[in-house]
């Protein structure tokens, strides 16, 4: 046989259902092999396309994505989503082509060298450089990829050994790292620490939900009676309706939830990844009391030393250190959760235009059900997402923000469709971020994902205004003018609605829903709230 044909069987033993990919020259036995295969090629538009399906498909399943590039070109098409996979903990294996062996040691038509372009943005980067040792390592890299903490990881193919023959032989067995318990010892002296705190509170990070541990973790704050608050990437870990919960924190402003992590003397990293919500934020002086639990230690930060911690597998942590822990009877906390839930319901019936941010979250939240996935594209939008949706369930908002690179939200929908045909999904995006990868619109017509993108059209690079307007008091260089997004939308096949008034929002998003076909909503969105929020939050008093 082939090593492509070798090569293919092994993704199959890794139980691969999807390769999101551009075709080329240099991967031309792949991709013939691919045909007596029962993966399924999802071809895109753009190679960036294909590296965040392979993202958002590895962090909503915890199986690695798989993307497929050429060499050259292709190749660094696919840099900005792996990236953001490896920096959001989300497994993906990235498999480029490559010119052959004998014209790789001097200038060559495309030839790049890739191993080492995606050495820093990948956990492991390796070439096959003879076909003898395709098993080993495309076993090795969906290994990495997906063992904690989970990233990507980077095959180079030549296309020369790609064709070669090589000896029939099987795919190594497939076996996941165990993820051992935590140490008796270091569990007791959480327990201790917890036990006399005076107002302990807790932060969910996505290890919880990549760990599967958010039953435990609900359960944890149950028994000990401690708030829990999750940043960006771990929304939905403690469902918003519980009466434990914070919400979301992680902007870089006071806002409500800040207060509790002013007033605890103790604080419970669960899971927390500091590359999205940095210590310097929640802990400036660096007097908390940190407990961290999760499957690794923890990163160096001045603002982050460690009172104790477990590692291990984190819902072990949780149940063992719950039940060596005496309850307090009320958090001095409990106050906030009433500020919070009011402040998410004030503008609930605006009905100026065009809509206000608040007002779009919560509109969109009411279309849909608790199971349904948002994805939200970064930038101002993205804060008002993880500010005010009201997730339930892990893994239904995604949102980048360890890399945080615009352009995710409309191939991050192909991919989630694909990984859960049965729910809703919306691509959240603003009107900068959806031209940058909207051309994967064709993609998801042609595989037949139907879901609805909302773009909060405001002409500008809405979140660099902000921060402009936040510190220099004026905007430099953020607008620009939009094509007709429902023409847009319609030129490929899909469908477009343009909201005139608020009170349209619902009923649009609604039908959308319904269509069973790509939908694009264009909703112009009221950004003179994003400077009211910062003035708000400048003047905003404890409530507790
Ligand atoms: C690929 C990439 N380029 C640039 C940035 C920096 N950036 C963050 S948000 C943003 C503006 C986003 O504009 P838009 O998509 O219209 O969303 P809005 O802020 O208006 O809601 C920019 C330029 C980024 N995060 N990713
Ligand atoms: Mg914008």
């Amino acid at each position: 046989m082939k090593a492509a044909e070798l090569f293919v069987k092994c993704l199959e033993n890794e139980a691969v259902e999807f390769i999101f990919g551009v075709p080329g020259e240099e991967n031309l036995d792949i991709m013939d092999a691919l045909l007596d295969s029962p993966i399924r090629f999802i071809t895109t538009r753009h190679e960036q396309g294909a590296a965040f399906m392979a993202d958002v498909y590895g962090r909503l399943t915890g199986k690695a994505g798989v993307c497929l590039s050429t060499l050259g070109p292709g190749a660094t098409n696919l840099i900005t989503g792996v990236a953001d996979a490896n920096m959001d903990r989300a497994p993906v294996v990235a498999i480029a082509g490559q010119g052959a062996t004998t014209r790789m040691h001097k200038e060559s038509h495309q030839i790049l060298d890739l191993v080492n372009l995606f050495r820093p943005i990948t956990k492991y980067s390796a070439q096959i450089r003879e076909p003898d040792i395709v098993t080993e390592i495309v076993r090795k890299a969906f290994k990495v990829a997906q063992t904690e903490k989970p990233g990507c990881c980077f095959i180079d193919f030549p296309e020369n050994i790609a064709e070669a023959k090589v000896e029939e032989k099987r795919p190594i067995e497939v076996q996941s790292a165990y993820t051992s318990a935590p140490p008796e010892a270091k569990i007791e002296e959480a327990a201790r620490i917890i036990s006399s705190a005076r107002c302990p509170v807790i932060m969910a990070g996505n290890g919880v939900i990549r760990q599967h541990a958010c039953d435990s973790l609900v359960s944890f704050a149950e028994v000990l009676r401690i708030p829990v608050a999750t940043t960006f990437m771990a929304k939905g870990a403690m469902p918003f309706s519980h009466e434990l919960s914070l919400g979301t924190i992680g902007l870089k402003s006071r806002d409500l939830v800040s207060f509790a992590f002013e007033r605890a003397d103790v604080v419970i990293c669960v899971g927390y990844d500091m590359v999205e919500y940095h210590p310097e934020q929640w802990n400036p002086n660096g007097d908390k009391i940190i407990i961290h639990i999760d499957a690794l230690p923890a990163e160096v930060d001045e603002r982050y030393i460690v009172a104790t911690g477990t590692l291990g597998d984190i819902g072990e942590a949780l149940r063992g250190i719950a039940f060596r822990t005496r309850p307090k009877h009320n958090s001095p906390l409990k106050p906030l959760r009433r500020a919070i839930v009011e402040e998410m319901a004030r503008l609930a019936d605006d009905q100026s235009f065009p809509v206000k941010p608040q007002k779009i979250v919560w509109d969109l939240r009411q279309a849909l059900a608790p199971e349904d996935i948002v994805i939200s594209d970064v930038g101002a939008h993205k804060m008002w997402m993880a500010r005010m949706y009201q997730a339930e369930r892990p893994n239904t908002c995604i949102i980048s923000n360890g890399f945080a690179a615009m352009g995710i939200a409309v191939p991050g929908a192909v991919a989630a469709k694909l990984a859960h045909p049965d729910r809703k999904v919306v691509a959240v995006t603003g009107d900068a971020g959806f031209l940058m990868n909207s051309q994967e619109m064709e993609t998801a017509l042609r595989v037949g994902t139907p879901f609805v993108i909302l773009i909060w059209n405001d002409s500008e690079y809405g979140l660099i205004t902000w921060h402009q307007l936040r510190q220099f008091g004026r905007p430099s260089h953020i607008a620009f003018d939009n094509p007709d997004f429902v023409k847009y939308a319609e030129s490929f096949g899909a469908k477009g609605y343009r909201v005139d008034k608020t009170q349209d929002l619902i009923p649009t998003l609604k039908r959308a829903l319904a269509d069973d076909t790509v939908t694009v909503i264009d909703c112009p969105v009221d950004y003179s709230e994003n400077m009211k929020l910062t003035q708000w939050m400048s003047k905003l008093k404890s409530p507790i």
